[in-house]
């Protein structure tokens, strides 16, 4: 017989299984969906099994009532006896290698006998895997790197995983017993691009009482420590949250602790101890033996060390701290409330999964002035690329949806820029376009200089626009691109109509911020886009409005907050 969490544990080991078998995508993921929905749920399992409410929870039907029922009252169900006892535990840990998908670990384990991450690195060490019809020395060495990288570093969160499972946390934290505020730090709060663990802070009365309060949330699995106020606990997905809870007046301090980052503090510190001060997670203490200032908020304590107010997405010590003592930081940064348009959508002309009405009704919905349709251009064949033949189609079909709506549809392109730097389509098309995004989609293992090379005369183009996704980084996937970014971005400054884009794709988010303000150091103008494949993709606006504050982008700094005339002017291509 299994409880709740152990349901939820082996609903997940089912969906895993199914992957490696190579089962589809939606079936694997309806499993994750109904174990997270158990976790979630504040419901006995006994009750909600008793009496059939199963059902009642998100994302559970008929099929998987039955295995929840039978996990509970058995510990069994006969797919996942069937799956365990076809694959040995070791292949799902396979599954963590970004090189290898089902067939290839299934081809590994008939071939091999590969059934887990040290067999595979013993064959590949052996030499035996580049013998396996499919592999090759090439991807033997890749999957030895992809080991590599994998042993090292640790499972973070994407940004929004993070967030989502953030603010569930905060909503029950809210509801706890004196709790006056909570909120997110750490650096969820600073929006970095994927997150460790997640750091939650609250103010209460009795923060002994709060935490108990806390570990009564049905997926925590395991608490790791707990001392008076401060607790750090594992949930049943695996990711860990750090608690801390404190007394009045002592809230915005230790908000600001835990929001870090750690070298912003050192430096805090450093300033804090010149104007006589201790700046600790507890306030300022005066060193005199004075006492303690009493700090009631963020702006308070930027204010007591003679600083303008840093937001938390700059606290990197990437300069700001500098720049808040001369008073140089920017005034505002960019708000998601400043966009006017969606940039960079695709539809099912490529490899988007909505139709181009679609995709406009939801950007209508959403309240936006325009949208620009880029679908991917011929060379992208993977991505179903338009064709010269299909684009007629799809002009006309925009004419008919701009009927319909009342966003106004900018016709555009994402162009691949090719091996050699050329955009994709005869410059008689791109000059009939609204907006030409270009990005790099292929042969990414070009050196420093072939890559540089190839992106400047990209830059140069006449027709040239919006560099699109930069560096090509996959986050927790594939790292970017080797390339001189500084060289790239004089090209594109002396061209004098360039933009970059700020990608809200959550596995994207580039530029980074480093080399947005290289970027805005040479004046060019950002696109803050949603590289959006579908219309709830169109949601993404929000991250890359986080990246690009990140990279202390302003609202005058960005074509999309601009009205729709002039967006289209500023973006059109030149010619
Ligand atoms: P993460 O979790 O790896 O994505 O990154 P953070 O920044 O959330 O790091 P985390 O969770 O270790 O700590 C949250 C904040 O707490 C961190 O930004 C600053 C503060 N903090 C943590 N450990 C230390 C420490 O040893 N010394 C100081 N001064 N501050 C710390
Ligand atoms: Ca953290
Ligand atoms: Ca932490
Ligand atoms: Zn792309």
């Amino acid at each position: 017989m299994l409880d709740k969490l152990g349901v939820a544990r082996a609903l997940r080991e089912l969906g895993a299984l199914l992957q490696v078998q190579g089962e589809n995508p939606f079936k694997v993921r309806a499993y994750e969906a109904a174990a997270r929905s158990l976790e979630e749920s504040r419901e006995e399992l006994e009750a909600l099994v008793r009496e059939g409410r199963l059902r009642s929870l998100p994302g559970v039907g008929e099929a998987l009532e039955k295995k929840i029922g039978e996990l509970h009252a058995t510990g069994h169900t006969p797919l996942l006896d069937r799956l365990r006892s076809e694959l040995p535990p070791g292949v799902l840990e396979l599954m963590r290698v970004p090189e290898l998908g089902p067939r290839k670990i299934a081809r590994l384990r008939a071939e091999l006998g590969v059934d887990g991450l040290d067999a595979l690195e013993a064959a590949c060490v052996a030499g035996r895997v580049r013998e396996v019809p499919g592999f090759g020395e090439k991807t033997e060495r890749k999957i030895l790197e992809g080991l590599r990288r994998l042993r090292e570093r640790p499972r973070r969160m994407l940004l929004p995983q993070a967030m989502a499972l953030g603010e569930r946390l905060l909503e029950h934290l809210r509801a706890g017993p004196g709790c006056r505020r909570a909120d997110l730090a750490g650096s969820l709060r600073r929006r970095r691009e994927t997150v460790g663990d997640l750091d939650l802070v609250a103010e209460a009365d009795d923060p002994g009482a709060l935490l108990d309060h806390f570990l009564r949330w049905p997926a925590v699995a395991e608490v790791l420590g707990r001392g008076g106020s401060a607790l750090t606990a594992r949930l049943a997905s695996g990711e860990q949250v750090d608690l801390r809870a404190a007394p009045a007046g002592e809230y915005a301090t230790l908000l600001h602790h835990l929001t870090g980052s750690q070298a912003h503090h050192r430096k805090l510190r450093g300033l804090a101890r010149e104007r006589g001060f201790a700046l600790s997670e507890r306030g300022l203490e005066r060193l005199d033996g004075g006492g303690r200032l009493p700090v009631g908020s963020e702006e308070e304590l930027y204010a007591a060390l003679g600083l303008a107010f840093v937001p938390p997405e700059l606290r990197e010590d990437a300069g700001e701290v500098e720049a808040a003592r001369d008073r140089t930081l920017p005034r505002e940064l960019v708000r998601l409330e400043d966009v006017r348009g969606l940039v960079h959508c695709h539809t099912r002309f490529s490899d988007g999964r909505a139709t181009v009405e679609e995709m406009a009704r939801a950007a209508d919905a959403l309240g936006m002035e325009y949208l620009t349709i880029t679908d991917h251009s011929p060379s992208a064949h993977y991505a179903g690329g338009v064709g010269l033949d299909r684009l007629r189609a799809q002009w006309d079909e925009i004419a008919r949806v701009q009927e319909l709506v009342r966003v106004r549809l900018l016709r555009g392109t994402e162009s691949d820029i090719l091996e050699d730097g050329a955009l994709d389509y005869p410059d008689r098309i791109l000059e009939r376009l609204d907006v030409v995004v270009a990005s790099v989609h292929s042969r990414f293992l070009q050196d420093e200089d072939q890559m540089t090379r190839r992106l400047v005369r990209a830059m140069r183009l006449p027709f040239f626009k919006i560099w699109g996704h930069a560096l090509g980084r996959l986050l927790l996937e594939r790292e970017p691109f080797a390339c001189r970014v500084e060289e790239v971005l004089d090209a594109a400054a002396e061209s004098g109509k360039a933009a970059v884009e700020v990608n809200g794709d959550p596995r994207r988010l580039e530029m980074q911020p480093a080399h947005l303000r290289l970027a805005r150091a040479r004046g060019l103008p950002v696109v803050l886009s949603v590289d959006a494949h579908s219309t709830a993709a169109l949601g993404s606006l929000r991250w890359a409005v986080d990246t690009a504050r990140r990279g202390w982008v302003t609202r005058e700094a960005v074509l999309n907050a601009l009205p729709a005339t002039e967006f289209a002017r500023a973006v059109r291509p030149a010619g």
